[in-house]
Formats: structure tokens, C-alpha cells, sequence
């Protein structure tokens, strides 16, 4: 849902100026040096990206699910780390506070989450809790007032920079899987938190990630989200289910972008005295690129709109993540392929998108695990 054209084509010139004419040329850059510089992060909290899905009465934007995802194809044409600095706040760091929080947990940390004060990220991954995350130890034990909580989180982006943390831990010990998690917020100067080193990536440099370690960590209760013990599962679940339409939208944009600039390569390289794009074997790998991706927009364009008009989109959100991810690494091959040793070289680009992609179809869920909830929720309404 558009809920006003005029606004919302304002709101998508300056995101698509911002991303062409201060985020594209800073892309080497920020690969070279692992670090977006201040004055972008600046500039991105001043057009609202960090707001952008917070309600308009705490100071965000306030955008609906199609909105968000039009912005995040915009977002998607330069490097995903830039994205990635908001999306845990905008993402699935804030919509379990956003979800399910108290009016009071609400007033209390999303004007700073939306003005970019503070960012959030979202904590369920462990060391031996990956896709099967209801098998999750992290602890987190009663005590007078307080939650006392104790276990390591791995692979939580943003986790340096984290103001909050939106946590998963088991507060029922008795209670096996989904039903004895529950999940708090916990504001990230807690004492007995502390970060791993940073992580070492394949690509998304920029973007950073590491482990986060609770011991005997002291977090009020009131700090349950909702108030309600046992359902930070299925917060967590809920949170997903948006975020997967989220990342399909950045794999719709990214893959616009390596299009692009394999088309542009392909117009200029001339190769048996001709521009490889008058062969037809080349011709072949951009129109199944086109294709797919036009598939993969209509996808998401129709599921954002879906679960604006309150439709329950699990199935659907699962569908736009994985066709969209694998979309998106076939695009990324393709466009190496027609760069030719070029694409293979630093200095042309597409191998760091090649790179950065590959995410995609590993983080807020596998493509396994979205076949997974697919035919879950199939097998389930067929019963
Ligand atoms: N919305 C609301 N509730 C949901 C839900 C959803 N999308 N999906 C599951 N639930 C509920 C279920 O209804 C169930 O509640 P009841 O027992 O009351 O019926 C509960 O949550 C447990 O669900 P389920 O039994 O399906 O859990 P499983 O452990 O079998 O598996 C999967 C769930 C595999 C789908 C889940 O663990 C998953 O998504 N894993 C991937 C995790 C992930 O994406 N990690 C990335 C980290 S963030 S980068």
C-alpha cells in the first residue's frame, strides 16, 4: 500500500540521488577500509533510513511494507553493506519491539531507533543454534526483579555498534524448544555483556559482525517484550517473516545493479569485431537475468502488498526470500560471466558483489530452511 504517490516519489528520488551520486562512488572505499564513513552515516539519518519503518508518532517514517520494499530496491543498487548499517534497526533488530512491545517499551526506545541514536540488532543465532534456533541455550534465569542471563550469541550483525539487543533466550529451562524462549530487549551498556573480535567475512565489507557474550547479565524483567514470558519465539518468527520480504527486496535491487553493469560492459566490449552483446550466447544470460528478476520483483512487490492488507504472508515471505536470493546469486554468475576476466578483477566491482551476494541465501534463514516453512505451511492447509 501507497499510502501517498507524491510522497512516496519524493522519498525514492532522494534515496536513488543519495545511492547514485554518495554511495556508489564510496563503495571501493568502503570495501578497502571495512568502514562507511561518518558523513554518510550522517546523511543517511537525516533523509530518515534509519526511522524508516517506525511509526510516524515515535519520529520515524512510518512506511508500509510496499513502501519499505521500493525503498530497499533503491537501497540495493550499491553495495549491500550500506543497507546493512540501518537494516537490523529498521529490520528485525525493532519490529519485535514494534510487534509485540508494551506501549511503554515503544515510547522508550523507538524515537532513538528512529532518529539513529541508537541502532538495534537482532540476537537469536548461537554457536549451536543456527537454522534449528528453538533449539537455543542461551539462559536466562529469574532472579528477584531481574532476568540473569547467560550464553554467547554468534554472527550478530551490528552487534558492535548496538545500542539494544533484541534477544532470544530460554527463560524455561524445562520447556524444550520454541515454547520456553522469551525475548527481551537489553540495552547493550549492560555490564556483563561482551563482543567477540570481529568477524572475518567472505564479502559485505563494511558491514560488521561478531559474537556477543552475556555472563550473568542482569536485564529487568519488565524488559520482556510485551511483558509476556514464553512467546519470544514467535516474536521472533513474526519478525522473519517481514524481514525475509525486506532482504528479497535488496536482492531485487542488487541484482538490478549487476545487471546494469553487465549490460554496459557488454554494450562497450567489443570482442571478433563486434559489442558482446550482439552475441546470442551473451544476449541468452541477460534476458534470463531480466526475467528472473522481473519475476523476483513481481514477487515481492505482491507479497509487501499482501501483508499490508493484513494477510498472513509466512508462505509467501518465505517464497520472495528464496527465489529472490537465488535469483540474485544466478545474476551475480551471470554478470562475472559476461565481464570475462574482467569480472574476475578487483577493480571492475562485480567479483565484491559476487561476494557480497552470497549472504543472501544464508542469513534470516537459508533457502533450505524456506523450503522448509514452504512446505510446512502447505502440508499444513492442505491438512
Ligand atoms: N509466525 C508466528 N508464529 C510462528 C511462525 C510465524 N511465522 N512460525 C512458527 N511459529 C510458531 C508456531 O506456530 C509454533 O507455535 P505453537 O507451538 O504454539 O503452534 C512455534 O512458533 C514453533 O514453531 P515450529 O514448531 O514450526 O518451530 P521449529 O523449531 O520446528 O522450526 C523454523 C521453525 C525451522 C522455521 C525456524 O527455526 C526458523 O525459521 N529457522 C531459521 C532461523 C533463522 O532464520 N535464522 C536467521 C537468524 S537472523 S539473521
Amino acid at each position: 500500500m501507497i499510502r501517498d504517490q507524491d510522497t512516496m516519489n519524493a522519498l525514492l528520488d532522494t534515496i536513488s540521488r543519495f545511492v547514485r551520486e554518495r554511495l556508489v562512488p564510496n563503495e571501493e572505499w568502503v570495501a578497502e577500509h571495512d568502514a562507511i564513513p561518518e558523513d554518510l552515516v550522517a546523511e543517511m539519518k537525516a533523509i530518515g533510513l534509519f526511522g524508516l519503518t517506525i511509526p510516524e508518532q515515535y519520529g520515524g517514517l512510518g512506511v508500509t511494507m510496499e513502501e519499505e520494499a521500493l525503498v530497499m530496491i533503491e537501497m540495493g543498487k550499491t553495495s549491500p553493506a550500506f543497507r546493512s548499517l540501518f537494516g537490523t534497526t529498521v529490520g528485525i533488530g525493532s519490529q519485535g519491539i514494534l510487534m509485540d512491545g508494551s506501549d511503554e517499551q515503544k515510547e522508550r526506545y523507538l524515537p532513538r531507533l528512529a532518529s539513529g541514536e541508537i541502532m538495534a540488532s537482532f540476537a537469536l543465532t548461537e554457536p549451536e543454534a543456527g537454522s534449528d534456533a528453538a533449539s537455543l541455550r542461551t539462559s536466562a534465569v529469574l532472579d528477584g526483579e531481574d532476568y540473569v542471563i547467560n550464553g554467547t550469541k554468534r554472527f550478530i550483525t551490528n552487534a558492535p555498534g548496538a545500542g539494544i539487543f533484541t534477544l532470544m533466550a530460554r527463560t524455561d529451562p524445562g520447556t524444550p524448544g520454541a515454547a520456553g524462549i522469551s525475548a527481551f530487549i537489553v540495552e547493550a551498556d549492560t555490564p556483563g555483556i561482551s563482543l567477540g573480535k570481529p568477524d572475518r567475512k567472505m564479502g559485505q565489507r563494511g558491514a560488521h559482525t561478531c559474537d556477543v557474550v552475556f555472563e550473568d547479565c542482569r536485564v529487568p524483567a519488565r524488559n520482556i517484550i510485551g511483558g509476556k514470558p514464553g512467546v519470544g519465539f514467535k516474536t521472533a518468527m513474526k519478525v522473519l517473516d517481514k524481514g525475509r520480504i525486506h532482504i528479497a527486496a535488496i536482492c531485487v535491487g542488487v541484482a538490478e545493479r549487476m545487471l546494469n553493469d553487465a549490460l554496459n560492459y557488454a554494450m562497450e566490449r567489443k570482442q571478433f569485431g563486434e559489442r558482446i552483446a550482439d552475441f546470442q550466447l551473451v544476449q541468452a544470460m541477460l534476458a534470463d537475468s531480466r526475467t528472473e528478476l522481473y519475476a523476483a520483483r513481481c514477487m515481492v512487490m505482491d507479497a509487501a502488498r499482501r501483508r499490508d492488507l493484513g494477510e498472513n504472508v509466512s508462505t509467501e515471505a518465505s517464497c520472495c526470500k528464496l527465489y529472490a536470493s537465488e535469483m540474485c546469486g544466478r545474476v551475480a554468475d551471470r554478470a562475472v560471466q559476461i565481464h570475462g576476466g574482467a569480472g574476475y578483477m578487483t577493480e571492475y566491482g562485480i567479483e565484491r558483489f559476487y561476494r557480497d551476494v552470497r549472504l543472501f541465501r544464508i542469513y534470516e534463514g537459508t533457502s533450505q530452511i524456506q523450503q522448509l516453512v514452504i512446505a510446512r505451511n502447505m502440508i499444513r492447509e492442505a491438512g
